[in-house]
């Protein structure tokens, strides 16, 4: 008798991977830019970031190589010489100094259903991690200013800045990710806002939900499984696709599950 063909089942979900900025929280207009202006400042470089400008610079991820690329642009001949990489090292120690002391301050909040979920997440027994281009010190200091101080012991993984050779859009943090997890893609989800994000995760195979925000809103997402919004609280649903599809609620744990196993 011929056997009816074997359907692939998808397997549970296990882990949900977060990017950090412009994912979980709004940090660059206010907070990165901020203090990557404050160090050029201190060196006396004269040069300045506005809100406009950064948003271009966005395109280049990771701080350092940020610097270097608009350095490029600015004074190609100095930005050639030997010892440039040590001036874009100061220039992001520095940064990152004022960058840690905004965070501590208490003045970012995560976007909104970004605690819910994670809470959720951690209750319901799934192993949560991060994914992103910022430092680890930057990660821990966002996690445990919003969400207490035992905040970043909450994620099996934070996969952070230099940890790979290759940043976002290069899929390697996110393998790197899935690598420690002990996980396959498809047994996780990833959360991106921006274009950069998006073909990371996906390069990696992993089905990710985008929110957009206020700086990659114009971005292309195609390929991104959902793009939403945002991730929405019982009084502030949010709007977006899903699998190509119109939707409208506020996401959890249940409707991830659901969504995953689709
Ligand atoms: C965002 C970035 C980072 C931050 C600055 O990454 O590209 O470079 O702008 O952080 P993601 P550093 O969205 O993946 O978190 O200066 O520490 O690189
Ligand atoms: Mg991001």
């Amino acid at each position: 008798m011929a056997r009816a063909p074997l359907s692939r089942q998808r397997p549970p979900l296990r882990a949900l991977v977060f990017d950090v900025d412009g994912t979980l929280a709004q940090t660059e207009r206010d907070g990165h830019r901020v203090a990557f202006n404050l160090a050029f400042d201190e060196l006396g470089l004269g040069w300045h970031w506005d809100s406009r400008l950064y948003g271009e610079l966005l395109e280049v991820t990771g701080g350092k190589e940020r610097v270097l690329h608009y350095w490029r642009s600015v004074d190609p001949q100095t930005a050639a010489r030997a010892d440039a990489s040590q001036l874009v090292a100061e220039v992001h120690r520095r940064k990152t100094a004022h960058y840690l002391r905004h965070v501590e301050s208490g003045q970012l909040r995560l976007r909104c259903g970004v605690a819910r979920l994670l809470r959720q997440a951690r209750r319901a027994g799934l192993l949560l991690a991060i994914a992103t281009t910022t430092s680890e010190a930057n990660v821990h200091a966002l996690l445990r200013a919003t969400l207490g101080a035992s905040a970043p012991a909450w994620f099996a993984c934070v996969g952070a800045g230099d940890c790979v050779p290759r940043k976002k859009p290069d899929p390697a943090i996110y393998l790197w990710v899935l690598q420690r997890l002990g996980l396959a893609a498809d047994e996780c989800l990833a959360f991106e806002d921006s274009a950069a994000g998006l073909r990371s995760a996906c390069g990696a195979g992993l089905r990710t939900v985008v929110t957009p925000d206020d700086y990659t809103l114009q971005h292309d997402f195609e390929g991104a499984w959902a793009v939403l919004d945002g991730l929405g609280e019982a009084h502030a649903s949010v709007r977006g696709r899903v699998a190509g599809r119109e939707w409208s609620g506020v996401v959890g744990l249940r409707q991830l599950r659901e969504w995953a196993r689709a």
